[in-house]
């Protein structure tokens, strides 16, 4: 068949997903509670439509059936998290034994239907226990996590052979301290800091423990969420306002991560500011001896940022943006429903950087893809015809194939997501799955987009 864009040999094809977000059963089988029960419990109006993540997409129950369905579209691999107040209620102690049945049941039915397991540790849920001794503001709670880790490693090790310490660490950072949409939702920009910089000192040596285990075959990352940073022009002041944003918001964790050092640029600005976070000589030659083997790009948006308009309110607590104002290119292409700009490039300039800066580390999409409320308007014939959704994956997936014709060392594609799950504040407002998901009955119905994506997988390309 004559396609356009082919794709290498044992390319990974699937999806992305997370423990809080699809298996519900929050409150089952000795689960312990998390922030996000928690903050649903005493807030449930900052949730979109007043839904919390008690249910989800039920996952917890289905899961043979799910992954029945990613094989029939032809997934060869999945990621998802394992819940750490499931596994270990609390945050420490001893473990859930049904909360490692379950986990073991889903690793082996992957296996068993040919879909290699990335398992994730940590996906924005906290332990509640955890949250009340600081969250990721305390080093004992790094101390509880490494346990975790480790555990995880031990349980689940001899068949997941692909792990990532953390999901998009800078989202507790600057959702929970900054910007109001994880808990605890203070605003604390030295906080924000020491988050940052504990939740990489907890991957370094998580990474450490994984390697004293000798996991045959094992490779361990991280997966980032990366916004390339594009400056409004050529303007010295407005290309130093990107750079800027650049530090703060990508190079802050790819940098420790992948070279074992943070940019002396960042260390510079924060110690002039005097936001530098608590730290000692043994974490910073833990970050350097633990870096990881492969990592995980999250695309959804790039950045685009100007020099400030305007000297910051000094009385206003200090923020990234006291450097750089987000800058609205004219012409954008939106995704309304999301607020998200769409920029297909994006995925192709993240690939070249990882190759030109960071010793084209392995890497692969470890989530894109496109959030739509309202979806049943596209219900046509009893399923949804998603044509704008096959669109954007196509658009991403010519400039990913691009990127890996020019020498990228990316290894495959997960979309975001592979059913209909639960968004955080958002709950069930944006749609992402290939199938479509009723949060009433919970069925399950195969998308337009899950046709194409299996077509997509079985050539190899499109
Ligand atoms: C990423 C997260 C996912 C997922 C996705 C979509 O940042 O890793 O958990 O939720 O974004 O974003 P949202 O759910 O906010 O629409």
């Amino acid at each position: 068949m004559d396609l356009q864009c082919k794709f290498p040999k044992d390319f990974w094809w699937g999806a992305a997903a997370s423990a809080p977000q699809t298996e519900g059963a929050a409150d089952l089988d000795r689960k312990g509670k998390n922030i996000w029960d928690y903050w649903y419990e005493n807030e449930p109006n900052r949730f979109f439509n007043n839904v919390g993540p008690s249910v989800t997409s039920n996952f917890y129950h289905t899961y043979k059936e799910d992954i029945q369905l990613m094989k029939a579209l032809n997934f060869n691999s999945y990621r998802t998290s394992i819940s750490w107040s499931r596994l270990i209620p609390g945050g420490k102690g001893t473990v859930n034994a049904k909360a490692a049945n379950f986990y073991n049941n889903v690793i082996n039915e992957l296996i068993a239907k040919g879909i290699e397991p990335f398992i994730n540790l940590y996906h924005f849920d906290m332990p509640l226990e955890m949250q009340a001794i600081g969250g990721w503001e305390s080093k004992e709670v790094v101390k509880a996590y490494v346990n975790y880790a480790r555990t995880c490693f031990q349980l689940f090790g001899d068949r997941v052979k692909r792990w990532t310490t953390f999901n998009e660490p800078i989202v507790p950072a600057e959702g929970g301290y900054l910007y109001n949409f994880h808990y605890p939702d203070i605003v604390d920009f030295k906080k924000a800091i020491q988050v940052a910089y504990n939740t990489m000192v907890a991957s370094a040596k998580a990474i450490k423990e994984f390697r004293k285990l000798n996991i045959e075959g094992g490779k361990i990352g991280i997966v980032l969420s990366l916004s390339p940073t594009y400056p409004r022009s050529h303007n010295p002041a407005d290309i130093k306002a990107a750079s800027i944003a650049d530090l703060m918001i990508n190079r802050s964790f790819l940098d420790p991560s992948v070279k074992g050092c943070y940019p002396e640029e960042l260390i510079k600005l924060l110690k002039e500011y005097n936001h530098l976070p608590d730290y000692n000589v043994d974490e910073l030659e833990e970050i350097k001896n633990n870096t990881i083997d492969y990592l995980g790009v999250n695309y959804y948006q790039p950045r685009r940022a100007k020099a400030k308009a305007c000297l910051p309110n000094l009385e206003a607590p200090f923020m990234p943006d006291y450097f750089f104002d987000n800058y609205e290119m004219p012409g954008r292409k939106m995704n309304p429903y999301r607020g998200w700009e769409i920029y297909e490039k994006g995925i192709y300039d993240i690939m070249i950087n990882i190759k030109e800066n960071y010793d084209n580390i392995e890497s692969f999409v470890s989530e894109n893809g496109m959030g739509v409320e309202n979806e049943e308007r596209f219900l046509k014939d009893d399923f949804i015809q998603d044509d704008y959704r096959i669109k954007f994956i196509k658009d991403h997936l010519r400039w990913l194939n691009k990127a890996i014709e020019e020498g990228c060392n990316a290894k495959g594609y997960h979309l975001w997501t592979f059913m209909d799950n639960w968004s955080w504040l958002n709950a069930y407002k944006n749609r992402y799955g290939l199938v479509s998901v009723d949060i009433e009955t919970q069925k399950r119905t195969i998308k337009k987009s899950g046709y194409w994506y299996k077509e997509l997988i079985k050539n190899n390309g499109f």
